[in-house]
């Protein structure tokens, strides 16, 4: 069986489910039951369980469920309460942040009360969340790289809700909960502000998503090319090199000239995928606060055309001049 492989099979390796390291804390934080499943096998370990659950995942998963149905059953009521109106119009439906006459006051609850209050549980659910990264890794002596990520995720969110609401003086600046309003907010917004393409950080988050996806096609692409030769046991190919790391990375220097490394391939994706939110965040932080249009500020800095002849057409004579199709 192990022998038929293609792109399509893997083989599920199933036994005494394993119980992982015997940390410090294993024992009390841990729950006590762990099983197999075939599905998840095919997209992952087929192990599941057990869960680290621990104080800031308890508080993390209640202040998240709080907020969800808070979310929820805010939609609900604006459906009257009828389940399959909430289901036919889930996509459209929102919770959405007070009206600007209420600044950062407590407005009362049906006039964006209610978004504040599920804002601060989500807050505390994120927050937690947070906290739980840098516990679990100090459990493993792990470097702190997955906490400091989510960091930067986390940077973009409250710029969204909260530092850039209050550098603006009005929670009516943050962003509804709901599918495509929220979608609608993002439109919105560049509008608002002049078109959101010729804000200079909103182009380098774009640099930086576009950027994780082709680094991650790469090197997910060049892995599973060399799993042949164990390229996927990385930690043994880096210590004891066998054929499949130095395919990889001939692969590489042959086709573009350079290659990364098995460490440093790691250091470029984790750099790009956290440059993403970092610049996003110092974009719409500015926006608003330090710059209302984003084209006119692109015009001042001679990138975007002026309309005033002296860019595009106009500094030809006649569109047709322009495109050379003058009689
Ligand atoms: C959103 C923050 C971290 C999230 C966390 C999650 C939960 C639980 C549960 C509610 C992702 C916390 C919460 C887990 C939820 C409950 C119960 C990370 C996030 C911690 N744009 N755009 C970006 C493109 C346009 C606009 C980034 C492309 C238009 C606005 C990214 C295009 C307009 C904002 C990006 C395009 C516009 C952005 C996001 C193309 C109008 C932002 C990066 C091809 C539609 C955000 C600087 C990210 C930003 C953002 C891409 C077009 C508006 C690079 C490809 C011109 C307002 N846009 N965009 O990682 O940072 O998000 O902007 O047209 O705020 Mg844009």
């Amino acid at each position: 069986m192990a022998e038929y492989q293609n792109i399509f099979t893997q083989v599920q390796v199933q036994g005494k489910p394993e119980w992982g390291m015997a940390t410090e804390n294993a024992e009390q934080e841990r729950t006590r039951k762990a099983g197999f499943s075939t599905l998840i096998g095919w997209i992952g370990n087929a192990q599941l369980g057990p869960v680290w659950l621990g104080w800031t995942g308890m508080v993390s998963i209640a202040a998240g469920i709080l907020a969800l149905n808070i979310i929820g059953l805010n939609m609900l009521a604006q459906v009257g309460w009828s389940i399959p109106e909430f289901i036919r119009q889930l996509f459209w439906l929102a919770l959405e942040p007070p009206s600007p006459e209420y600044g950062l006051r407590m407005p009362p609850l049906n006039e964006g009360g209610w978004y504040i209050i599920a804002s601060f549980f989500l807050l505390i659910s994120v927050m937690s969340w947070w906290a739980r990264t840098y516990l679990l890794a100090m459990e493993h002596k792990m470097g702190k790289h997955v906490f400091w990520a989510f960091g930067s995720a986390i940077w973009l969110f409250l710029v969204l809700g909260l530092f850039r609401p209050i550098l603006m003086g009005s929670w009516s600046e943050a962003v509804p909960y709901g599918i495509f309003p929220h979608l609608d907010w993002t439109t919105a917004f560049s509008i608002r502000y002049g078109n959101l393409y010729y804000n200079p950080f909103h182009a380098l988050s774009i640099v930086f998503l576009y950027g994780s996806v082709l680094l991650f096609a790469m090197h997910g692409a060049t892995i599973l090319a060399v799993t042949r030769y164990g390229g996927d046991r990385e930690l043994e190919q880096i210590i004891d090199r066998g054929t499949a790391t130095e395919r990889a990375a001939l692969f590489w220097r042959w086709t573009m000239g350079f290659n990364a490394t098995m460490e440093g391939i790691h250091r470029w994706a984790w750099w790009f995928a956290v440059l993403t939110p970092i610049t996003g965040g110092i974009g719409i932080l500015l926006t608003g606060t330090v710059v209302d249009n984003w084209f006119i500020w692109a015009q001042e800095h001679h990138f975007a055309p002026m309309y005033d002849g002296s860019y595009g057409y106009e500094a030809y004579g006649s569109y047709e001049t322009f495109i050379g199709q003058e009689n």
